[in-house]
């Protein structure tokens, strides 16, 4: 029986070595320490012993059971620890990895184009206002002296709400609204930026929603040349000494006399492509001096106030200075279009 309790010992140490999971060792535990264990069956079998003989194998399968159970507790202990130092490892954060870039935005070509025009116009003194995109056919078109019946109210074809309201065609109405609330009648120098609404038909150059920039400047003495000047330097600043300006005498009834003003197509460089329609030019803004009705109905004396108003397209200036083909590209909000024009 002492010689079984040593061969079970040694069996039982030699299986602790080599449990290498936490698992196994409880399954060693079990097996030698439990209650169905080979230990306990001898312990039970002590009774058939001599009186001698039972105090030394008692003695014996106790010290056996005792060595057994040290060595599974500090194994356990050894398995506990690796597995911590794994978890450790595997939890280690590794500084020098380079880190996951994270997406950044950028304003839209659009935004980009309309705030440099701003900051173009604030350096030549004028302020920037707003108005509204819903508007009063007062403001569209009888207090810029197209009264109703007036043909040339068909030049801007519109989105009508009710009779009396709609989608703004244009920026002007913002030209009669500051004159209007300005109660001292002083000079104004404002350009207005905003979105309008046409029932065109969308095609490479035009869309049934854009953007249109006002400016209105009405002071004593406000002439013609003025215009001139204004317009020249905002078309050299803003596409470079190389590109040709035209201005060709026109038609709005809020203006007399009025020009329009072209400017060489950047695209084909003037040879003719589908977005300046073969000619080589492309249109970017209606412009002239203030009609004196319009002054008149603004509450401004027109024999003591003269002022000039544009109103241009941003669209079509950012498609001359980017070489875009088709004002399409602004409202698809393709990313790989938009990316294109990001600065950071
Ligand atoms: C007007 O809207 C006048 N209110 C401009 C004006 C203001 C004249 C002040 C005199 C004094 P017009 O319809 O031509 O004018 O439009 C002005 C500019 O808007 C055009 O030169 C063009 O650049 C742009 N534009 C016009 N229609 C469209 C369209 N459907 N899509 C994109 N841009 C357009």
């Amino acid at each position: 029986m002492k010689e079984q309790l040593q061969a079970l010992e040694k069996e039982a140490l030699e299986k602790v070595d080599d449990a290498t999971s936490l698992k196994e060792l409880q399954d060693v535990r079990v097996a030698y320490l439990g209650k169905k264990g080979p230990i306990t069956e001898v312990l039970r079998g002590m009774g058939k012993l001599s009186k001698e003989e039972r105090p030394v194998i008692g003695e014996l399968a106790n010290k056996v059971r005792g060595n057994i159970a040290d060595a599974i507790d500090s194994k356990k202990a050894s398995i506990e620890a690796a597995e911590l130092e794994k978890q450790l490892e595997e939890e280690t954060i590794d500084v020098t990895l380079p880190g996951r870039p994270v997406p950044t935005g950028g304003p839209h070509l659009l935004t980009s184009i309309v705030e440099e025009i701003e900051d173009l116009f604030i350096g030549m003194g004028f302020e920037v206002s707003e108005g509204p995109e819903v508007e009063t056919d007062y403001y569209n078109f009888e207090a810029l002296n197209l009264p109703k019946g007036h043909p040339a109210r068909d030049m801007q074809d519109s989105f009508y709400i009710t009779e009396e309201i709609l989608m703004r065609t244009h920026t002007s109405p913002v030209q009669a609204r500051t004159m209007n609330a300005m109660e001292d009648k002083r000079p104004v120098k404002m350009i207005c930026p905003g979105k309008v609404y046409r029932r065109d038909t969308d095609d490479a150059t035009h869309s049934h929603q854009f953007t249109q920039i006002e400016g209105l400047y009405v002071d004593k003495n406000v002439r013609m040349s003025d215009l001139k000047g204004v317009l020249d330097r905002f078309a050299k600043q803003m596409f470079g000494q190389e590109r040709e300006i035209r201005l060709r005498p026109s038609f709005f009834p809020f203006t007399e006399p009025s020009v329009e003003m072209d400017i060489s197509c950047k695209v084909c460089n003037g040879e003719g492509c589908s977005v300046c329609k073969q000619t080589g030019w492309i249109e970017i803004l209606g412009a002239g001096m203030v009609h004196p009705r319009v002054l008149e109905m603004a509450g401004y004396d027109p024999k003591v106030y003269s002022g000039f108003a544009f109103g241009m397209g941003p669209e079509r200036i950012a498609m001359l200075k980017y070489g875009v083909d088709d004002i399409r590209h602004f409202y698809t909000n393709d990313m790989r279009f938009l990316k294109q024009y990001h600065q950071a």
